[in-house]
């Protein structure tokens, strides 16, 4: 969360700041600010609260301009999103900006202010800077000073420092939060991603954790960890800067729900054969491992966690292995049992998910048998510290609400769920036949269920004026309804609840009336008639359905009933499927509410912190 980037060249840096700041803006975005060494050698900053066009428009009445800054849009942590609480925070000659969390931050505070430092924020981040200010004192040089500095920080961080006392040099530190170089002629650059430098580069230097880097126009110098001198790698993309535009789209919410058939397209590509999973596609060693395998652990947060709930069906039904999921918040701070040949499984679109990697680091000290991650970005910290790795192909993200992620990963996990059971054995006769050759249709069926666009963009009417919603599903279509319900939350604001369906009599139907529209998604399985009594039940109380159904359920509108047919798919691929109409409705209903679909409030891409 938040985003960092920084620039020291010969040219006037202002222009590539705040570029830096949008493209990362979809990562945070409660305030923004920047800090230049300015042309008559002072440092400065123009800080806003709000989105990075306030910091532009301020920017454009009172221009600020320099060669070397550091720029910040932030996901407050520690104190409001006022302009008292934007980065950069300064302390006499220096300016810092932090991505993360300092835990000792209140003891700190109480060593500097004994020291006379005065406080005029009420964030983490402003110790540091005032610990810098004071180490400088006796250690003269700035790199020397953030060497001393970090050691006494505990918590996560990424950072960015220039001083006006030395400023040939932007200094920067990593410890538990990404931090990129991106190297210019006769300039560089730093950001919390490497997607806010495309515009000025495409070579770039992944800092690992505990590096401390000194970034000159002609030089880059790392430490690491130990404090020894390392070489990084540095890493040319040729394939052009992915283009961060919505296209034809209003919202890039809606521009992702509709790129999910090429997407999905893409993570199948290479990775099936006339009628099997390609087990390689995870790895040199997957198929040695795989073959131990005798139960699987999946860890991850928020829609990626929703994506391991489904596997477990998966994993269960066609490949017989056990199966756990857990949010990681929870899973990192809890005493594990571990059975034996116990893969570790971890979900993550970003990779840098604070808590999904903080279990991963954490499940390598209890004796899995192996880890292996399923993400999107394949220079993460979750796919270098993971043995095997599996990426979806969904291409950058940018709507804070995650959609085509999610029906990337559930592919990918189906594809773990057919090499497991291909590798053991475990798979009935022909199905893996069967489903490689009905994931090869999925994105056709993909584009059908988006057809329904303007169905369910009428369906969304029906939650304008409501407050609270129920999401119903049976079988591997409850996770698919906790989704949904998720959805509508985090970009309408609308309560939305999941049950699977079996469990309204035991409480929340009492919650039933004609206020509470009921969601549900209805496969043509063997659940279906158990699913069509349940509605029952909601409609004898007033309650109002909105159905997603197999056009082969033989389910009708009737009065409070709204039935959308579905195309007919593989009751295991029915997931993916019905996630569509569920995306729709909620990006419809936030549409309707015109709340901010790609920036809902509160959120941000990519949680990096705890
Ligand atoms: N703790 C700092 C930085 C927050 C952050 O990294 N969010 O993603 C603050 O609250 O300003």
């Amino acid at each position: 969360m938040c985003g960092i980037v920084g620039a020291v060249a010969e040219r006037n840096i202002t222009p590539i700041l705040l570029e830096g700041l949008k493209r990362l803006e979809y990562r945070g975005y409660d305030s923004a600010g920047v800090a230049l060494y300015t042309n008559d050698d002072k440092l400065e900053r123009m800080r806003r609260p709000g989105k990075v066009s306030e910091l532009e428009l301020a920017l454009t009445e009172e221009p600020l301009l320099g060669r070397l800054g550091i720029a910040h849009t932030r996901w407050a942590t520690h104190g409001a999103p006022c302009e008292r609480n934007a980065h950069p925070h300064f302390s006499g000659d220096l300016a810092v900006v932090h991505n993360g969390i300092i835990e000792n931050h209140e003891a700190l505070r109480d060593q500097l202010k004994a020291l006379g430092y005065v406080f005029t924020s009420d964030t983490d981040t402003e110790v540091i800077a005032h610990l810098l200010n004071h180490k400088l004192k006796d250690l003269a040089d700035l790199t020397v000073a953030l060497k001393a500095t970090v050691k006494e920080l505990h918590g996560a961080y990424g950072l960015a420092v220039i001083s006006a006392d030395q400023p040939d040099r932007l200094v920067a530190a990593r410890s538990g939060s990404p931090l990129v170089i991106g190297l210019g002629m006769g300039e560089n650059f730093l950001a919390s991603d490497q997607l806010a430098l495309r515009q000025v580069t495409d070579r770039f230097m992944y800092l690992e954790e505990g590096d401390i880097a000194e970034i000159r126009r002609e030089s880059v110098q790392i430490w690491d960890v130990n404090g020894q001198s390392v070489e990084r790698e540095s890493v040319q993309y040729r394939d052009g800067a992915e283009a961060a535009d919505k296209g034809e789209f209003r919202h890039f919410m809606l521009k992702e729900i509709h790129e999910q058939p090429a997407v999905v397209q893409r993570t199948l590509e290479g990775r099936l054969s006339q009628n099997q999973v390609l087990v390689q596609a995870f790895g040199p060693q997957a198929a040695e491992l795989f073959a131990k395998v005798r139960n699987v652990q999946i860890v991850a947060c928020g829609t990626s966690y929703h994506a391991g709930m489904v596997a477990r069906y998966w994993l269960e039904e066609l490949a017989g292995i056990p199966c756990q999921v857990e949010v990681a918040s929870e899973f990192r701070y809890r005493k594990v049992v571990v059975q034996p040949d116990t893969l570790f499984v971890t979900i993550s679109q970003s990779g840098e998910t604070a808590d999904t990697l903080a279990a991963l680091r954490n499940a390598k000290e209890l004796g899995f048998l192996a880890s292996l991650a399923i993400c999107n970005v394949g220079i993460s910290s979750l796919v270098r510290e993971s043995d095997l790795t599996l990426l979806t192909q969904a291409g950058r993200e940018i709507g804070v609400a995650s959609t085509k992620a999610f029906t990337t990963q559930l592919v990918g996990l189906l594809l773990l769920t057919l090499s497991l059971g291909q590798v053991r054995g475990t798979l009935a006769e022909g199905v893996e036949a069967t489903l490689v050759e009905e994931l090869r249709r999925l994105p056709a069926r993909l584009g059908e269920a988006l057809a329904m666009d303007s169905t369910v963009e009428k369906i969304a009417e029906l939650f304008a004026e409501k407050n609270h919603t129920l999401f119903l599903g049976r079988g591997a279509q409850f996770p698919v309804a906790m989704e949904g319900a998720l959805k509508l939350k985090e970009i309408s604001y609308i309560h939305a609840e999941a049950y699977p369906a079996g469990e309204l009599k035991h409480g929340p139907l009492a919650l039933v009336d004609n206020d509470m529209p009921v969601v549900t998604v209805a496969p043509n399985n063997e659940l279906l008639e158990k699913l069509k009594s349940n509605l029952q039940e909601v409609r004898a109380r007033g309650g109002e359905l909105i159905v997603f159904a197999d056009e082969k359920a033989g389910m009708t509108n009737g009065e409070g009933t709204h039935v959308v047919h579905m195309p007919h798919i593989h009751d295991i691929l029915s997931p993916i499927l019905y996630t569509i109409p569920l995306q729709l409705l909620s990006y419809y209903v936030a549409v309707l509410k015109g709340t901010d679909v790609d920036q809902p409030r509160n959120l941000a891409k990519s949680v990096t912190v705890e």
